[in-house]
């Protein structure tokens, strides 16, 4: 095993003082020891159907609770965290400059894509890698990566307490936060231990989570749970389709609620911003090729477009203004789209708004063209509603 002992490697101090001029909040170092009690958590909730199918760290449990199994020699992880902007000062602004443009419908993404966070996050990593290279030590960026997982090191490292929203929860700086890891063959001094459980008797979270997707403390069912919902394949699921509300993209409501956050702290660097506001006619109106350019960045069920127009849909169906005629307009539109995803969600957003009409007028040979799966047609049952007759 080729073991890379750096004799007068970087202290964590060091370590920490260019993460923090680079775009970090905080910095702590660990080691690579397996942790056992994560990769429990793990393999238990996939046991139990809670990871909805979801791959991510679940695809190899072993592996993403195993630093030590990311390069030979690895000795060190040292985890970086940085804090971005909450939903309430970004949505004043937003708000006011969607007030002023316009008066449509609109989606809400969640604030760690509403700026580039990770870029940041990145940067900082890199400095810390770059300067641990010049020891003569080897240091791999991991982050957001299926290969380990990042709230479970965090919390080893001591960095903060893993709440019952499942959220790694740093004692300063909350839970508004964006975690990654340098793993190293440099042996770092540790400093801290696990910071202990703050979450007291509180159950915020658990009781204002739109969906009920917090069961016990810690466990969060992906089933449930409206970020993942609106990154997952096939139909949204009808029962939740109301709970959705506004959200476009990630939900923040466990982290609004948390009495964890209330104090505001001053983020250091400010990540380039993003929308956080998204206009659900412009999207619907908007060509694949222009709706992947703009949101290629999120995660994207399969990278098909049609998926980024079922969560407008159902949003749309949620806030859109029923007496605006651009509403009906990307409606109609929707419902005369070649992909039977799209159509039925389309049904959904025109009955919800009480347009049943704009559904009704519409030929069955049309509507249920290509419908595979069944989506077209078990939309139209649930809302009893039958098509217009073809004329041949
Ligand atoms: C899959 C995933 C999701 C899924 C599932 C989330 C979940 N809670 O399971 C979905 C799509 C729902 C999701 C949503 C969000 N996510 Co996400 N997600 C991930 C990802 C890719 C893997 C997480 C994972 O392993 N889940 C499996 C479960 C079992 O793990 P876990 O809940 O995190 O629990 C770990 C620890 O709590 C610990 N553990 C659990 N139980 C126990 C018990 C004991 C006794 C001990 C000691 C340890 C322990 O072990 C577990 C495994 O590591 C990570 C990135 C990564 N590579 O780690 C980001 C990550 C967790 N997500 C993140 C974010 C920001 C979000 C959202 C806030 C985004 C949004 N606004 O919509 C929401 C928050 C929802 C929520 N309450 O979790 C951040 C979290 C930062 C932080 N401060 O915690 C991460 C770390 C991405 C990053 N690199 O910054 N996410
Ligand atoms: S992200 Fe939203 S839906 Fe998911 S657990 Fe938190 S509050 Fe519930
Ligand atoms: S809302 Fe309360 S229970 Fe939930 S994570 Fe925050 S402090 Fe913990």
């Amino acid at each position: 095993m080729s073991e890379h002992l750096v004799a007068e490697g970087p202290t964590l101090e060091e370590l920490k003082k260019i993460g923090m001029n680079t775009g970090l909040d905080d910095l702590a170092v660990t080691g690579v020891e397996p942790i056992v009690d994560a990769r429990q958590a793990i393999e238990e909730r996939k046991a139990r159907g809670l990871h909805a199918g979801m791959t991510f760290t679940y695809g190899n449990a072993e592996r993403a609770t195993d630093p030590s199994q990311l390069f030979e020699g690895a000795r060190s992880v040292l985890v970086g965290i940085r804090r971005y902007q909450p939903p309430s000062a970004m949505a004043q602004q937003t708000r006011q400059a969607a007030h002023n443009q316009r008066s449509r419908a609109v989606g809400s993404v969640a604030a760690y894509v509403s700026s580039d966070e990770y870029g940041l996050l990145r940067e900082g990593l890199e400095a810390i890698a770059a300067h641990l290279e010049t020891f003569g030590a080897h240091a791999e960026v991991v982050m957001d990566d299926n290969r380990l997982a990042d709230r479970a090191v965090a919390s080893k490292s001591g960095l903060g307490w893993l709440g019952r929203n499942t959220m790694l929860i740093h004692p300063q700086l909350g839970s508004w936060t964006v975690l990654g890891s340098v793993v190293t063959d440099a042996v770092i001094q540790e400093d801290s231990l696990r910071v202990v459980d703050e979450c007291g008797a509180c159950s915020r979270c658990s009781v204002e989570c739109p969906t009920g997707a917090i069961d016990n403390f810690g466990v969060l069912d992906a089933n449930r749970c409206l970020a993942w919902l609106l990154q997952a394949k096939g139909i949204f699921p009808r029962h939740h389709r109301i709970a959705l509300g506004n959200r476009l993209y990630g939900c923040d409501d466990c982290q609004v609620v948390c009495p964890k956050n209330e104090e505001p702290q001053p983020v250091a660097i400010t990540a380039p911003q993003r929308e956080s506001d998204v206009d659900l006619v412009e999207l619907l109106d908007s060509s694949d090729e222009k709706l992947m350019a703009k949101y290629g960045h999120w995660y994207i069920p399969r990278r098909r477009p049609e998926y980024l127009r079922r969560n407008a849909l159902v949003v749309l169906g949620n806030v859109g203004n029923p007496s605006d005629p651009d509403v009906d307009r990307v409606i109609e539109a929707s419902l005369d789209s070649p992909s039977p995803l799209v159509r039925s969600h389309a049904i959904w957003a025109a009955c919800r708004l009480g347009k049943t009409d704009l559904v009704e007028t519409r030929s069955s040979d049309a509507l249920l063209r290509d419908d595979p799966d069944g989506w077209v047609a078990s939309e139209l049952a649930a809302w009893k509603i039958s098509p217009a007759l073809d004329i041949q």
